[in-house]
């Protein structure tokens, strides 16, 4: 039986540290669904295309990675594909009650899928888009943060909001 997992976030601009987690991911199940979703809480900058473009091109050698977007709940999205598992990626403790709520919660939508987590490297424990957003802004170094192909169109989209 194949099994899928979904990564599903806001990936506005994606990083190193949810590269990680899709990598990883990819080892432990048969096909990964990277899912750009909508978090009511966040306004985001790139738009779902720019979002879903850029996760294509830093895991194109990734066989069995694809990547989707969809504006609904997450739980309908993971009974549609018939999901087994939701993979998210754990930083420090701040993460942990927002994940734990949203774990419960998509359990409780859809029992079928379980929340697997998997601890951030050491290396990416303190990166966030939103610390990426910042430095993109204030004209930073993105190296380490976000893939090298990916540094132009982040840097352009902050030029672009200034003219
Ligand atoms: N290292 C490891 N993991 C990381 C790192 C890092 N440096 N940075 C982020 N991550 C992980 C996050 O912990 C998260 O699991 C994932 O990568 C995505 O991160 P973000 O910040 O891009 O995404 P979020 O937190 O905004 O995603 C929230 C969702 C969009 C998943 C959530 O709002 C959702 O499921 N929305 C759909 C609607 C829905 O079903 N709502 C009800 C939920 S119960």
């Amino acid at each position: 039986m194949m099994r899928t997992a979904i990564c599903p976030g806001s990936f506005d601009p994606v990083t190193y540290g949810h590269l990680d987690i899709f990598k990883r991911a990819s080892k432990l199940f048969d096909r990964v669904i990277v899912l750009v979703s909508i978090n009511p809480d966040k306004h985001p900058c790139f738009t779902p295309e720019e979002r879903m473009e850029m996760i294509r091109e830093v895991t194109a050698e990734i066989p069995n990675i694809e990547v989707d977007c969809y504006a609904g709940l997450l739980s309908s999205y993971a009974q549609q594909h018939e999901a087994a598992a939701i993979v998210k990626g754990l930083r420090a403790m701040s993460d942990f009650e927002y994940e734990f709520q949203m774990a419960l919660t998509n359990k409780k939508l859809y029992p079928y899928a379980e929340t697997v987590f998997l601890t951030t490297s050491m290396y990416n424990m303190y990166l966030s888009s939103s610390l990426v957003r910042q430095i993109a802004m204030l004209g930073g170094d993105l190296s380490g943060l976000v893939p090298r192909c990916l540094h132009e169109r982040v840097y352009r989209k902050f030029r672009r909001e200034e003219d």
